[in-house]
């Protein structure tokens, strides 16, 4: 076959990972089995805010079929620390860790107090409610603006004011001068409401432990394998090379299944306890109580214009809720969250406070984009109400202010280096084909059925990539290739293009080559999916070693055809002389010579390994359009027509990049109108399940309509930037643009998120009626 002919960048080969998953083939950690399996349950606190004053296990212990009731007096007679490794040197204050079993306190509803270990998974449930727990309530707090008001509830001795950490990114003078000398200044108080990841596989873990060997091996849902084998090794005390971590198959994570939890270590700290395999899973519940919530901002931010409506400074203070305990590096706002503000624009002087607040909520982190919808709905709401307010038109307004293509590199005041950019191209593209200009004309009259339409645009920046990835390509001796790859798909599709990849560098057929991930013993190393960063950084790790490879397989065939290496050519599967073409060897023929069968000078084998390192972010960029009805009698919203133009340079395979965009507005279109996870004030979680978080269903979301330009990043050889969140990034401000301009002649200056029937409906209701 000539690979030329077969998938390679650029093409639509279908997914490899969909047949199983179409056909129920698929198998994930709640699947697995094993010989003596027992099973984990939790017994999690019924409070936001209390002291533990009793335990009661011994009833639960009685029970049939129980193996096990551990507390936390367990753990610290155990050798295992027990507790998560925070990012405490982050931090401003010293705070004690997430203990895996409460120690003495519960600082959020759900966390884990006790744990049961039964024959099945209905026995542990069970034993886990015959545990007694005795409470000391204390008073709560659950809101991030609240928790630093004086004489608030205190989550951490420590830590007095609540705050976890503050700091600031851009120029405090320079921006307070550009506010002092603006024609106008625009401010807006807004919400960036707190979300619940909602993967279709909950959390789960079977974690065996081999005693004469003194291993264990954690089967577990992770975005991370690697990181979590380093987490574990933290938390159990047992080094890193003593565990074996497996993701298999992994049904979605959205950043959640990141991070480093009780759940799965507590699985591994049993099975080394008990001697014997443990499975836990989480029920969906259990991860609405305890699996990291995020976003849940609350921003004061001022723009500042000349009369002409060029931007000439922007001052922004979030205060954002950590939650119970500061999970991960998710409270350091200001490099995730403040890079961003800059957004698609020409912003002389910006100025960035921000302060994490430790609440008894859930721990907030990462949720698919991270800091950066946070970012980009601040600057892209402002933005549409100071365009309302100068009284111009919102995308003249960018237009006015936008980066040019030859602004790059570009470097912000917030300290983003920009690499490439065409923001017009993909901005005009999303308006011709939302039909902008006709839109606005009918904007302050209704429909003849009664609603009013309005259309809003976002045009977002996106940092993508950083940090190191393994890329390993083995050919075998019958020229197969397996590619190993650090990071870990879990609904990517990275099976399918980092084949795609290697198929191009490599040019051996896509249908021989096979990408494994998810094991850190076939895997050499690996810093895992998140961030959108798998394509630019394991991709490119792949596409190195791919190189490598290549030119090696040259070697040996020049010197099976003694030839010089400059004249063999690989063209259609072969090598072969060039002006000869009858002298020429397969590279099936020169794979198996590489293992030794006829080797000549060169050394053995045909396998490569790269460590790739980005030092450099590529930004990812984009115009999304979005035209909505609304029925001012109802509040409902409709979204009428969904328009994303995204550019994240050359597209490995522009079917999957559009899938990425069409899940990720989804769950953008999910912010702006209807999740929202509430406690109320006891820190109870009120949107505990599925039947109260409203995830829309198919049918409350449009078609999405997905364009794309192609602006190569300098930052990598593939000149590919990473696509993963950019539809959550974009929909929030798209969607609230578009439902503020339907009712702006109401009066209505912003609402803010979920835009619900009831809170659109009492806006309303509560501005004067349209003249
Ligand atoms: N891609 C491409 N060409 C590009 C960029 C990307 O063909 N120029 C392809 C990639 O090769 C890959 C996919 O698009 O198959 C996404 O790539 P990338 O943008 O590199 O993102 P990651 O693979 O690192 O995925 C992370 C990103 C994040 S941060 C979240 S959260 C997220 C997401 O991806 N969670 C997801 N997409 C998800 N999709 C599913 N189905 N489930 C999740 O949990």
């Amino acid at each position: 076959m000539n690979p030329a002919d077969g998938p390679s960048v650029g093409s639509d080969p279908p997914r490899r990972e969909d047949r199983g998953l179409l056909t129920g083939a698929a198998t994930f950690t709640a699947d697995s089995d094993a010989p003596r399996l027992a099973h984990l349950a939790f017994v999690r606190s019924r409070y936001g805010h209390a002291r533990i004053k009793r335990v009661e296990t011994a009833a639960a212990a009685r029970l049939d079929e129980v193996h096990a009731v551990f507390t936390w007096a367990d753990v610290a007679a155990s050798d295992a620390p027990g507790v998560l490794p925070l990012a405490s040197e982050q931090l401003d204050a010293d705070v004690p860790g997430h203990p895996v079993l409460a120690r003495d306190r519960v600082r959020y509803q759900g966390q884990p107090v006790a744990a049961v270990v039964a024959e099945t998974p209905a026995l542990a449930a069970d034993a886990a409610a015959a545990v007694a727990v005795e409470y000391d309530r204390l008073d709560v707090v659950v809101d991030p603006v609240d928790a630093t008001a004086d004489g608030a509830p205190t989550v951490f001795e420590g830590v007095p004011d609540n705050v976890a950490v503050s700091g600031t990114l851009g120029d405090r003078e320079a921006t307070d001068r550009a506010f002092a000398r603006a024609d106008r200044t625009v401010a807006i108080d807004l919400e960036n409401n707190r979300l619940i990841p909602n993967a279709m596989e909950p959390r789960a873990a079977l974690a065996s432990y081999e005693a004469a060997e003194d291993r264990l091996r954690v089967e577990m849902t992770s975005q991370s394998p690697h990181g979590h084998r380093s987490d574990l090794s933290t938390t159990l005390g047992v080094p890193e090379r003593k565990i074996r971590v497996v993701a298999p198959r992994v049904g979605g994570g959205f950043g959640h299944k990141g991070h480093h939890y009780p759940g799965e270590a507590v699985a591994a700290w049993c099975a080394r306890e008990l001697d014997r395999p443990v499975k836990w899973t989480a029920t969906r519940s259990e991860n609405y109580a305890a699996g990291a919530h995020g976003r849940d901002h609350r921003t004061h931010a001022e723009l500042a214009l000349d009369e002409n409506g060029s931007i000439r400074g922007l001052r922004v203070e979030t205060h954002a809720n950590v939650g119970g305990y500061g999970l991960g590096s998710a409270p350091v706002l200001p490099t995730g969250y403040g890079r961003l503000l800059s957004g698609q624009y020409r912003i002389p002087a910006i100025h960035c406070r921000t302060h994490s607040v430790f609440t008894n909520t859930a721990p907030v982190h990462s949720y698919r984009g991270a800091g950066r919808p946070e970012a980009v709905y601040v600057v892209e709401r402002l933005v549409d109400v100071a365009a309302r307010e100068l009284d111009v038109d919102p995308v003249a307004l960018r237009r006015e202010n936008q980066l040019p293509p030859d602004a790059f590199p570009y470097e912000t005041p917030v300290g983003a280096t920009y690499d490439s950019g065409d923001y017009g191209t993909a901005l005009e593209e999303a308006l011709t084909e939302v039909g902008y200009d006709e839109r606005r004309e009918r904007e302050t009259k209704p429909r003849a059925d009664g609603r009013y339409v309005g259309v809003g645009v976002a045009c977002y920046v996106e940092s993508t990539g950083l940090g190191f990835e393994s890329g390993v390509v083995r050919v075998h001796p019958d020229g197969g290739v397996t590619v190993y790859a650090g990071t870990h798909s879990h609904g990517q599709g990275h099976r399918t293009t980092y084949a795609q990849i290697v198929a191009a560098e490599l040019g051996v057929p896509y249908d021989d080559i096979e990408v494994v991930e998810g094991d850190t013993e076939r895997v050499p190393a690996g810093t895992g999916t998140f961030g959108s960063r798998s394509t630019i950084v394991g991709g490119n790790a792949v596409a190195e070693s791919a190189r490598a490879v290549a030119a090696k397989a040259r070697r040996i065939a020049a010197d099976r055809l003694e030839a010089d290496v400059d004249d063999v050519a690989f063209e259609d599967g072969e090598f072969h002389v060039a002006g000869a073409p009858d002298r020429n060897l397969s590279f099936a023929t020169v794979a198996e010579a590489a293992y030794g069968r006829g080797l000549g000078e060169t050394e053995p084998g045909l396998d490569e390994t790269t460590f790739y390192r980005l030092d450099e972010t590529a930004y990812t960029f984009g115009t999304h359009a979005a035209v909505v009805a609304v029925d001012p009698t109802t509040g409902e919203v409709s979204i009428e027509r969904y328009v994303a133009v995204d550019d994240c340079g050359p597209r490995v395979n522009p079917t999957i990049v559009e899938g990425q965009v069409h899940g990720g507005v989804a769950q953008g279109i999910a912010q702006a109108l209807s999740e929202h996870a509430l406690y109320d004030e006891n820190g109870s979680l009120l949107t505990g399940s599925l039947q109260d978080y409203a995830v829309p269903k198919a049918v409350d979301l449009p078609s999405i309509e997905t364009g794309s330009t192609v602006t190569p990043s300098p930052t990598n050889r593939l000149g590919v930037k990473g696509i993963g969140e950019a539809g959550t990034i974009a929909a929030p401000p798209a969607v609230v643009n578009a439902v503020c301009d339907a009712l702006s002649p109401f009066g209505v200056r912003h609402l803010d998120m979920p835009l619900d029937a009831e809170s659109v409906w009492r806006a309303v209701e509560d501005v004067s009626p349209p003249t």
